[in-house]
C-alpha cells in the first residue's frame, strides 16, 4: 500500500507561471541527471513507475509537482549535470532553478540525490548553495547503494557526512533493494510538516 494514499501527479511546469499555488508545504527532489530522483521518489511514495524513470540521462526537464496529501507536495526538479544539453537550455534551466528557490513560499525542504559512487559533484555544491541561500534544510540521499560493497558503502557515508558538515543530514539509500526508505520518509515528513509547528 502506498504511504501516502492521496499521492497523485499535479503538473509539469517549464515556467514560474505554471507552477501550482504556493501554499502548504513542498519539499523538493534535486540531484543530477540519473542520480536516481525519479526512483527514490517511487519508492518513497510507494507506487511503481509514480514518477517516470529512464536509462536517458535528461529526461525530467520540467519541474514536476505531486500531491501528497492536503497542501502537501513533492516536487521532482529536473536533473542536472548532463554533458549533451544545449547552451540555451542549459541556462532555461539555471533561470528556472534560481526562480523556483528564490519565491516559493512553501519550500520547506530539498531532497539531495546523490549516487552514491560518484560522491558529492560541483553542481551538487550549486544546488547546496541555492538551499544555504534561502535557508533551505537540506537531506542527501546517498543513493545506489546496491552498487557498493557494505564498507564501501559506509566509508562513502562517512565521507560526504563530513564533507559537508552542518550543511545537510546524509543517508545511504537505494532503489533497489529499499535500504533507507523508512529513514527518508520520516525526514520527508518532517520537512513538510516543520512549517505547521512553527
Ligand atoms: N542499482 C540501482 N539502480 C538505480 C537506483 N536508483 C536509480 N537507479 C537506476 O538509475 C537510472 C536513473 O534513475 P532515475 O530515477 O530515472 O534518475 P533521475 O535522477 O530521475 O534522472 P533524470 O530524470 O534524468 O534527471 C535508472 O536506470 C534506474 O533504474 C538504485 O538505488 N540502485
Ligand atoms: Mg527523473
Amino acid at each position: 500500500m502506498s504511504k501516502y494514499p492521496q499521492a497523485r501527479f499535479l503538473k509539469s511546469a517549464n515556467a514560474p507561471q505554471q507552477f501550482v499555488a504556493d501554499t502548504g508545504a513542498e519539499v523538493a527532489f534535486a540531484g543530477r541527471s540519473n542520480a536516481g530522483k525519479s526512483s527514490a521518489i517511487n519508492v518513497i511514495v510507494n507506487r511503481r513507475q509514480f514518477a517516470r524513470t529512464s536509462k536517458t540521462p535528461g529526461r525530467t526537464q520540467l519541474i514536476n509537482f505531486f500531491h501528497l496529501g492536503d497542501e502537501l507536495r513533492l516536487v521532482d526538479l529536473p536533473g542536472y549535470g548532463f554533458a549533451k544539453v544545449a547552451d540555451r537550455v542549459r541556462r532555461h534551466w539555471a533561470e528556472l532553478m534560481a526562480e523556483y528557490f528564490e519565491t516559493r513560499q512553501s519550500l520547506s525542504g530539498m531532497f539531495l540525490i546523490v549516487d552514491m559512487r560518484r560522491r558529492i559533484t560541483p553542481f551538487d555544491r550549486q544546488m547546496l548553495a541555492f538551499a544555504e541561500s534561502v535557508g533551505l534544510p537540506t537531506h542527501v540521499l546517498l543513493t545506489k547503494a546496491d552498487k557498493l560493497k557494505r564498507g564501501q558503502a559506509a566509508k562513502a557515508v562517512l565521507e560526504v557526512q563530513r564533507e559537508l558538515g552542518d550543511a545537510a543530514t546524509v543517508q545511504p539509500f537505494s532503489a533497489l533493494t529499499r535500504e533507507g526508505e523508512d529513514q527518508a520518509r520520516l525526514q520527508l515528513d518532517a520537512f513538510l510538516h516543520a512549517s505547521n509547528d512553527a
